[in-house]
């Protein structure tokens, strides 16, 4: 995964089949029926994801275990393998869609521009710390547009006014380094969430994003338990080093 290391991102074509899509394709629908019935004012007001899919009411054991079975197939594993310095674990999942409004903007961020870090921490910090988007479409989409080497290198001083919103920018201003990685039902795009990305709005999008992280103790407080296979779950699983840790 040299290409990963270098720029931050690798999309693999093709890489899932349609009985391994099949398989969480109804359960995912599922939840995300049920999210929205919930959070109608929240998706009226513009929210375009939903988390934590493993944890909570929504899905059963049962279904809870596909998801997890999916998570953790070999295939997977071997990349996360390749990817991460050490074994990582399992953060959580999310599902992307469309605003509501179709004429909602988008916005550049990190993922680590939300955690209440300071900017100097923050440059540090994706010097050396690993959070890792999986991201499955169910759908073609437009997929990410992301600037590539910004999981290990700091803004230009426009993109950090863009995604910002400082001096007159709007998040959503077209950045020059910018590169669309469009994707198709079956790709696997792989991303680290310290770059500077946004999402691509259309097409009806419907994507699976499954996240991991580096063990060490900074991230680790961001993992929520709950989500976590049960015990009876996790020992028909293949892989358990990712969801072992606590
Ligand atoms: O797809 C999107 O709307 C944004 C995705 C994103 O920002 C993320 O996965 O962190």
């Amino acid at each position: 995964m040299n290409s990963y290391e270098q720029t931050g991102y690798a999309c693999l074509e093709n890489f899932f089949s349609e009985k391994e899509l099949i398989a969480i394709e109804k359960i995912l629908i599922q939840f995300h029926e049920r999210w929205l019935f919930d959070h109608a004012a929240d998706y009226e007001k513009g929210v375009l994801n939903s988390h934590s899919l493993t944890s909570g009411e929504y899905l059963n054991e049962e279904e809870k275990a596909a998801l997890f079975e999916f998570i953790s197939q070999d295939k997977l594993a071997e990349l996360l393998k390749a990817i991460f310095p050490k074994t990582p674990i399992f953060l959580n999942t999310q599902l992307f869609f469309n605003p509501k409004n179709a004429d909602q903007k988008n916005y550049w961020h990190r993922d680590i521009q939300y955690t209440g870090m300071t900017v100097d921490d923050q440059k540090k910090a994706i010097q050396t710390q690993n959070v890792v988007h999986f991201r499955i479409p169910m759908k073609s989409e437009p997929g990410i547009e992301l600037i590539p080497k910004t999981h290990r290198e700091w803004d230009s001083p426009k993109e950090f006014e863009v995604r910002n919103a400082l001096n007159g920018c709007r998040p959503s201003d077209a950045l020059e380094r910018g590169e669309v990685i469009k994707l198709n039902r079956g790709d696997l795009l792989i991303f680290s969430a310290n770059m500077i990305h946004r999402g691509i709005y259309g097409n009806d999008r419907f994507s699976f994003d499954v996240i991991f992280c580096d063990n060490i103790p900074e991230i680790k407080s961001f993992v929520n338990r709950d989500n976590l296979p049960s015990a009876k779950i996790l020992g028909t699983l293949k892989n358990k080093v990712f969801f072992d840790f606590l």
